[in-house]
């Protein structure tokens, strides 16, 4: 058997918690016993049966699970056993801690039981029990009611990705969800653009390279000289033995590429792997960047070739006719720009508090490998500087020419080989008006004020409804995970602003608690369905996720609970087209067969005994390889065809758009001072910089009522002994953290592991406030800012600034 407990020839990493060491257990390194016996099944008892399952969480990888069931009961839960388990051939896809512990959400006390409808004020928790029938009329009319009176726009999917490793139950993106398909067949909704994981990278790959772009999948690393992992944490955001994680720790031990992390924190990535740390301070990226290319700059080592054959705008040579006559990268890099500052790494180093000396010995390791796999995460571009830090990073893998060489890249974040898989049909939305997904709050109070030139609203100039009804499927972003709590908290209380709300979830979250109708759904063990969608590196599999055990209390699968509304809606032909959800899955699986023409994929019912079907590349991927090769047979979406180092689009924008003194757009990659950033005047007052980030006990909020998890890694926020001393604050004290827009209190990890000055709380946590609003659990939303970034209009979660203070001494020793 192999579980997550076992002891692996890498469990004893030095700076790696309990959790971080059993994550590496579970990215399928050789384990201390026989390949054979891994393969082997694990025996079922006569009166237990193993069904194949998936956990269907947003932490970008997607993994296999093994039910054992007894007398319809899940008793426990294993994972992939499948496969060769070697690096790059057939390893297996092994659940981390979290999936593992299914059985644990499933069978929680929070599920939600029964349709439920309000009773008590937005958010309170006071609801009644009523039926299915009442439940689904109500909304009926509520949506019949809303489309009359204002119009289709004014319903609103919120971004929800409880389930997006789903097909049926898919979860996200909004179009791609059975709610989309209820609702475009009754005219449509108004839609988002843009996430809350990536919104500023997407925005800004638009304008660099016409449109999104990835990286080469991790396991290139194997075939690179050197690797920079800016803000990258795969150890903990992509914790499954499918895919990055894996591929990052045996493709580095492969070829011992040497690995510098870049990161506030000494994250479980570096974990003693890492040959060194760089610590900088939060929203400092865009700076290091342009010391770091003027090392590479003026030592002669910026590939001209390539920049002029592939972009537009480093140098004079490429720069559009509209663009300034000192306009090009290389000018505001060398100080000919119009702020004549030389961007050397003396300059830098007070802005992101690295020392010159290391800057420069990093720009000269960067000018002088051969392969550099360039990596960043998106916790940098969740920042109020979001757009240029991405940009900026992605420019050195341009100055070392490396896009589209193995072993080298973009830059971006690593992408995947991918395997087709027919989804379920789609149905076009016909309203065209979009707003940025991070201001739907904006949208219900002052939805008619929204223009393109204000607040990026796209498809239309002006928006002609504010939200009045809001669908929440599988997302918990109504509160815990959208921006400033306290804020949501009062929009939502004028019920007369949006009108109804409808959740449907699987447990009481706290953005359950601001429904009008509660929907009880399905989990992924109740029903069948196709999972994947995975980071899955050079492997990409899909999972035929069997139904486990009966539906629990009242609860319905999502196919079937939409199916009934669209009885009400008048739509049940069109929505169903006349197959049951079992029908779907082998309507999508024979279209999948077709489309691939693989003589590998099993017949429909030996696929579902199988339970997972992994198909092995035979060399790591390589983004824009084809352009590489030749880019006028294979030009770029952009508007020249090329990567657009400078970007007429972006310059046009800044012309046009109405910004704020602290807001900066500009058509080649420039570091600026960012509100709440390191250098704000209101550190007087909160001198602290806090970032989030992804953590390990949890994916996101889900999970995130597990007692098991949250022993075995605790919420707490990190501080640097310096900042702790000062405060009187030891290890494992209670703590009030402050900031502008609210408080909370969590426990203290006193830690060199954060630089000072900044410290770190994972995001995620549920939201619980006490009578005076103060959060007791360590929910980081409470802190942060509903002020959007300023071109994609993004959120900008990680840039905020607090205080601490010592509530308790706990009195454990550091
Ligand atoms: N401060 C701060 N905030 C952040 C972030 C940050 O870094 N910092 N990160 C942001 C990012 S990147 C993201 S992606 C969002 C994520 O935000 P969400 O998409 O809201 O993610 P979760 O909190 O996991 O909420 C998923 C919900 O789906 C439910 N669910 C799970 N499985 C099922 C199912 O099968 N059916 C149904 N109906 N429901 C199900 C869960 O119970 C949970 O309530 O958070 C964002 N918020
Ligand atoms: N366990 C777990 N895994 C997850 C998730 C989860 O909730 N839990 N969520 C999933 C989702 S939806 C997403 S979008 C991804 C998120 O993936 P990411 O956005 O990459 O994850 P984060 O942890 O927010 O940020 C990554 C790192 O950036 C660092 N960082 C913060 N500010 C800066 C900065 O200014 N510069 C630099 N260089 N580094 C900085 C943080 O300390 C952190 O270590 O993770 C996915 N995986
Ligand atoms: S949370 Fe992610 S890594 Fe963990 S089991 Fe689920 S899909 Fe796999
Ligand atoms: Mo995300």
């Amino acid at each position: 058997m192999n579980n997550a407990f076992s002891v692996t020839r890498r469990s004893f990493v030095k700076g790696s918690s309990a959790l971080g060491a059993l994550a590496v257990a579970s990215t399928g390194l050789t384990l201390p016993f026989s390949k054979k016996a891994i393969a082997k099944e694990t025996p079922a008892k006569s009166d237990e049966k193993i069904v194949w399952s998936s956990c269907t969480v947003n932490c970008g990888s997607r993994c296999p699970l093994r039910m054992h069931v007894v007398d319809g009961e899940i008793k426990w839960v294993e994972t992939d056993n499948t496969g060769l388990d070697e690096f790059n051939h057939s390893h297996q896809v092994r659940a981390c801690l979290r999936g593992r512990s299914m059985r644990r959400r499933v069978y929680n006390p929070d599920r939600l039981k029964y349709p439920l409808k309000r009773v008590g004020k937005r958010g309170e928790g006071k609801f009644k029990r009523i039926s299915w029938d009442e439940a689904l009329d109500t909304i009926a009319d509520s949506l019949k009611h809303t489309i009359k009176e204002y119009g289709n726009d004014a319903i609103y999917l919120n971004y929800g990705t409880g389930t997006l490793g789903g097909t049926v139950t898919k979860s996200w993106d909004p179009s791609a969800t059975l709610v989309a398909r209820l609702m475009n067949l009754s005219g449509g909704y108004l839609n988002h653009y843009g996430d809350y994981s990536a919104a500023a990278i997407e925005c800004m790959t638009d304008f660099f390279y016409g449109g999104w772009v990835a990286n080469n999948s991790m396991d290139d690393i194997q075939n690179s000289d050197l690797a920079i992992f800016f803000g990258n944490n795969p150890a903990e955001t992509r914790m499954s033995g499918g895919g990055q994680t894996h591929n990052y720790v045996e493709g580095q031990q492969k070829n011992h590429t040497r690995t510098i992390i870049i990161d506030p924190r000494y994250t479980d990535t570096a974990g003693g792997r890492e040959d060194q740390w760089v610590p900088l301070k939060h929203g400092t990226d865009a700076a290091l960047c342009a010391a770091l290319a003027h090392v590479i700059i003026t030592e002669n080592k910026a590939d001209e070739d390539f920049l002029n054959k592939y972009c537009v705008g480093y140098d004079a040579t490429t720069l559009p006719a509209s663009a300034p006559k000192n306009g090009s990268y290389k000018d505001y890099i060398l100080g000919n720009g119009n702020d004549k500052t030389p961007k050397t790494p003396e300059w830098a180093a007070p802005i992101t508090g690295i020392p010159a000396e290391d800057i420069i010995k990093l720009g000269r390791e960067i000018g002088n490998a051969n392969r550099i796999y360039i990596t960043q995460g998106w916790g940098l571009q969740r920042s109020a500087s979001g757009e240029q830090a991405c940009k900026a990073i992605g420019m050195l893998s341009l100055l070392r020419g490396q896009v589209g060489l193995q072993g080298g890249g973009t830059g971006m974040r690593e992408g995947d080989h991918s395997y087709p898989f027919q989804r379920f049909p789609k149905v076009p939305n016909p309203v065209k008006a979009s707003i940025p997904m991070f201001l739907w709050t904006d949208a219900i109070y002052r939805g008619k004020e929204m223009t393109d030139v204000t607040d990026g609203i796209r498809g239309v100039e002006r928006l002609q409804n504010p939200i009045k009804f809001i669908w929440n499927y599988a997302g918990n972003c109504l509160i815990n995970q959208h921006s400033d709590i306290n804020r949501t908290h009062k929009i939502l209380q004028d019920e007369k602003a949006c009108e109804m709300i409808v959740v449907i979830d699987n447990h009481m979250t706290s953005s359950a608690k601001y429904a009008d109708i509660v929907l009880p759904d399905c989990t992924t063990s109740e029903q069948s369905d196709f999972c994947m969608d995975g980071a899955a590196g050079s492997m990409p599999y899909f999972i035929f996720a069997s139904q486990a055990i009966k539906p629990r209390f009242e609860c319905r699968p999502i196919y079937d609970m939409l199916s009934d509304l669209s009885k009400r809606m008048g739509t049940e032909k069109e929505f169903t087209e006349g197959r049951t959800q079992e029908e779907w899955l082998q309507w999508m699986y024979a279209q999948t067969v077709k489309q691939n023409n693989d003589p590998d994929l099993p017949d429909y019912d030996t696929m579902r005994k199988q339970g997972i079907y992994k198909k092995q590349f035979d060399r790591p991927y390589v983004e824009l390889e084809d352009f590489r090769k030749d880019p006028t047979a294979n030009p770029l979406p952009s508007p020249s065809g090329k990567i657009e180092i400078y970007s007429e689009q972006l310059a046009k924008i800044a012309a046009t758009w109405e910004l704020d003194d602290d807001e900066h757009i500009t058509p080649i990659a420039e570091y600026h001072p960012t509100f709440d950033g390191w250098d704000s005047p209101k550190r007087q007052q909160f001198p602290l910089q806090m970032t989030g980030f992804h953590y390990k006990a949890r994916t996101h909020s889900t999970y995130g009522n597990v007692e098991l998890l949250k022993a075995a890694a605790p919420q707490e926020i990190w501080i640097n002994p310096i900042d702790a001393q000062q405060r009187g604050i030891k290890n494992g004290d209670l703590v009030l953290v402050e900031s502008e827009f609210g408080k909370l209190q969590v426990c203290a990890k006193v830690t060199p592991r954060i630089i000072p000055h900044t410290t770190a709380l994972g995001e995620g946590a549920w939201y619980a406030p006490n009578r005076d609003k103060v959060d007791m659990n360590g929910s980081i939303n409470v802190l942060t800012t509903a002020r959007p970034t300023p071109l994609a209009k993004a959120n900008p979660s990680h840039t905020n600034l607090v205080e601490i203070t010592l509530l308790k001494s706990m009195g454990v020793k550091a």
